[in-house]
């Protein structure tokens, strides 16, 4: 009698094995993204095209927003979409200078605020298919070029905010932030009585309806359609609803392995990151949450031809490891041209902080934070191994007397030496105080890694 139930269970396992997906854990799901350390951020769409210029003026705030901040209406905003030809999009080229750059993952604007989606989609005519001469879904060559090289590929979607679709939300921009329109008493007092809409073609539907026939369908098309989406990047939650977080979230499962950020609605939707906006936090702000800092190289996110306010390779090779030293991830921007090309200086910093990370590198990937908070002369981050630590302490201010001394440090000391050169230099423990003798000149002007085998664990030390 008992044999065949054993049987029975047996069978029963083995198919389950067979069929079952693996659940992950949380920790399981983010570790890719805890090892990565430093991704692209890619905000492209038709904003591009008038790249901060309407009518002849400079409309004011970053590139991307210039029908909001211009108060564009919905028709002519989209006669001038009629003309986004992108013919030099090369996915190719850009997931390679993402990777030459040292990147590991790419999130890209799928649609934002304005509600233009890169893709093909059967819920909204505007789209790149059906609303440009270009006529072809620049997410698929993205997603393939993606899965060529290794890179993991995530989407950035505008759930609330969308200023075409009807219904979508509109986040209330005074008219002096655009230019000095001259009739910006009347258009203010109407963005207020509208909740910021600026065109009554924004408002045809309601918001539910625009979140059961747009946003939902939308994100169902991107979770469905590119293969493995990595990351969700939701944005602003203006007007959102429990309930439409609610629809909007439960698309993820098509995806079970993705990872989403805090932006779908605040703060009873917390996603897996915080998303530190322009901003490095300091240590007190840290709270555990894995995190991510984004960042533009210059003002705007959206491409304005007019904005050269790049930072330095150095800043931003710095920031990468300030952000590492406190445990956190750089998303790092790029806004390419209406012709699908990246910024000259994109290019050229992109180079140079993946010139930097081919040597280093290994003083970001899959680094934990620093135990000593920060130095005043640069950044720690650490591996733990089997049986030790590796400790790698990168130098911004090369010690005058090539000296540098590291306090509360009581772990015995196996190997250190420069990584760029591999040149041993030699350490001094005495108390608990660590004197390493460095070479009379830096080794990196940016930043010079110096990478310390110890034996054991290294606690965090209490932040000063
Ligand atoms: C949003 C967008 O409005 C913007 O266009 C861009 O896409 C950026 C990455 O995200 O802007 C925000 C969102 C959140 C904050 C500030 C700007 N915030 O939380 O401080």
């Amino acid at each position: 009698m008992k044999k065949p139930i054993v049987t029975l269970a047996v069978f029963l396992i083995v198919l389950q094995g067979l069929f079952a997906q693996k659940v992950l854990t949380n920790d399981e799901r983010m570790e890719w993204w805890r090892e990565a350390r430093f991704g692209m951020f890619i905000h492209w769409g038709v904003y591009s095209l008038p790249a901060g210029i309407w009518d002849g003026r400079q409309i004011g705030g970053i590139g991307e927003w210039i029908m909001n901040r211009g108060k564009i209406p919905v028709a002519d905003y989209q006669k001038m979409a009629k003309n986004f030809n992108p013919v030099k999009y090369d996915p190719d080229a850009w997931v390679r200078m993402a990777k030459d750059a040292g990147m590991k993952y790419i999130v890209i604007t799928s649609k934002h605020h304005d509600g233009f989606a890169l893709f093909e989609t059967k819920a909204s005519k505007w789209n790149v298919v059906d609303a440009t001469v270009y006529g072809k879904d620049l997410l698929k060559p993205l997603a393939e070029a993606c899965k060529k090289y290794g890179m993991k590929l995530g989407f950035y979607y505008s759930q609330a905010q969308d200023w075409n679709n009807p219904g979508g939300a509109a986040a209330r921009r005074p008219t002096k932030e655009g230019w000095a329109n001259p009739d910006s008493v009347i258009i203010d007092a109407y963005t207020k009585e509208h909740r910021g809409h600026w065109d009554p073609a924004q408002e045809k539907k309601t918001f539910a309806q625009y979140i059961d026939d747009v946003a939902v369908p939308q994100v169902k098309e991107l979770l469905t359609n590119y293969g493995e989406v990595a990351v969700l990047w939701w944005d602003t939650p203006t007007d959102m609803t429990d309930d439409a977080a609610r629809k909007l979230q439960a698309q993820l499962a098509l995806q079970p392995a993705i990872i989403t950020n805090d932006r779908l609605k605040r703060p009873n939707f917390p996603g897996d990151h915080k998303t530190p906006e322009q901003r490095i936090p300091n240590l007190k702000e840290l709270d555990g949450t894995d995190w991510e800092t984004c960042m533009t190289m210059n003002g705007t996110w959206g491409y304005k031809s007019y904005d050269h306010n790049y930072k330095t390779p150095e800043t931003l090779i710095r920031n990468l490891l300030d952000i590492a030293s406190k445990g956190g991830n750089f998303l790092l921007n790029v806004g390419p041209t209406e012709l699908g090309e990246f910024p000259q200086e994109s290019i050229d910093i992109l180079a140079k902080m993946g010139a930097w990370m081919k040597v280093n590198g290994e003083a970001v990937y899959g680094t934990k934070a620093s135990p000593w908070g920060l130095f005043e002369w640069g950044r720690c981050t650490k591996k733990e191994t089997k049986n030790g630590t590796v400790l790698y302490f990168s130098v911004f201010n090369w010690p005058a007397d090539g000296k540098l001394t590291i306090p509360a440090f009581s772990n015995k000391v196996i190997a250190a030496k420069l990584i760029s050169t591999g040149a041993t230099v030699k350490t001094k423990s005495s108390g608990t105080m660590l004197t390493i003798t460095l070479p009379s000149k830096a080794t990196d002007a940016i930043a010079s890694v110096i990478r310390v085998d110890v034996k054991g664990k290294v606690e965090n030390k209490p932040v000063q």
